[in-house]
C-alpha cells in the first residue's frame, strides 16, 4: 500500500491554491489495489445503507451517512500518512473529522450534490482554515460526474447566481487515486454521471480539534471493531479529544491535560 509521497511538496501545493483557488487536485496519492478495495467497500456498504432504507431511491442514495461505521479500508485509509500530515499542516492544529462519507454516484443518476453549494457554514468571517480532501476511486472525466468548482469563491460571502456558476465554474477530471483538495466554503457541484458505471469517491472533511463533529463519534462507532487502529486513526477519529467527563477525570494521571 506504501506510496513514496513527498508530503512538503503537496504542502505548498495546497498552501499556494487553497487561499487563493479553493480547490486543488493531486495526482497519485493512492495506489491502485487500495483504491479498488475502497471502492468495493463503497459499493457493498451503500448497497447495505440502501437495504436499511429500503430503496435505492432517495437523495441520498450513494453518499455513506459516516463511511468509519464500516471499518476496514475506511478506517485503513485514516492509517495514509498523507491524510493527517497534510490537514495538519494546512490547519496548523491536529484536524479530527467534521466527517467522512463517500459520493458515488450511479450509473445514468445524479445526487443531491448536483446542486450548487459549500460544505459548510461554520468558519465564522473566514478566519480559520478547514480542508476537504476528495479521493477519487475512478477516473472522473466529463461524462461520468465530475464535480464543478467556483475558484476563489469561499472568499466571499455570497452565493453565486446559477448563470455566474454555470458561466464560470471549472470541471476537475482527474485519475482514480488522485485527491482533489478543497476549502468547504467555495461553492461547487457534482454533475451527472452519464456513464454506465459508477463514478466514485471518498471525502473527508475536517475541523479543529475545538469545534463539534458533524456525529457523537464514540456511540456511532460502537459496534466497529477499533482494536487494529493506532492512536493516529483514534486522534482523526476525534476519539481522543472528548472534553474530561468528570472533576476525577480531569485529575486523574491516566489522561491527558485538556
Ligand atoms: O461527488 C462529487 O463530486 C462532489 C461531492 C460534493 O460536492 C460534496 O460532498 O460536497
Amino acid at each position: 500500500m506504501a506510496k513514496t509521497i513527498n508530503i512538503k511538496e503537496i504542502s505548498s501545493t495546497i498552501e499556494r491554491e487553497l487561499p487563493t483557488n479553493g480547490v486543488v487536485r493531486v495526482s497519485g496519492l493512492v495506489n491502485d489495489e487500495f483504491v479498488e478495495r475502497l471502492r468495493q467497500q463503497c459499493l457493498s456498504s451503500i448497497e447495505i445503507e440502501s437495504q436499511k432504507m429500503g430503496t435505492a431511491d432517495y437523495d441520498g442514495f450513494g453518499r455513506l451517512l459516516f463511511a468509519p461505521v464500516y471499518g476496514g479500508a475506511f478506517l485503513e485509509l485514516l492509517e495514509l500518512d498523507f491524510i493527517a500530515d497534510l490537514a495538519k499542516t494546512y490547519m496548523g492544529s491536529e484536524p479530527i473529522l467534521y466527517t467522512m462519507t463517500t459520493s458515488c454516484v450511479a450509473p445514468n443518476q445524479s445526487n443531491y450534490t448536483a446542486k450548487i453549494h459549500r460544505d459548510n457554514n461554520i468558519r465564522p468571517a473566514g478566519c480559520v482554515r478547514l480542508l476537504v480532501m476528495q479521493i477519487l476511486l475512478d477516473d472522473f472525466n466529463e461524462e461520468n460526474g465530475s464535480p464543478m468548482f467556483l475558484k476563489g469563491s469561499h472568499r466571499k460571502e455570497t452565493e453565486p447566481s446559477n448563470k455566474r456558476f454555470d458561466a464560470e465554474a471549472q470541471m476537475i477530471t482527474g485519475k482514480k487515486g488522485d485527491v482533489i483538495f478543497f476549502d468547504p466554503w467555495i461553492w461547487h457541484r457534482s454533475t451527472k454521471n452519464q456513464s454506465n458505471q459508477w463514478r466514485s469517491c471518498v471525502l473527508l472533511g475536517f475541523v479543529h480539534p475545538w469545534m463539534k463533529q458533524r456525529f457523537d463519534v464514540k456511540p456511532m462507532l460502537e459496534a466497529t471493531d477499533l482494536s487494529g487502529c493506532s492512536d493516529k486513526v483514534l486522534g482523526v477519529l476525534g476519539l481522543k479529544n472528548t472534553p474530561p467527563k468528570s472533576w476525577s477525570e480531569f485529575y486523574s494521571n491516566n489522561k491527558p491535560i485538556y
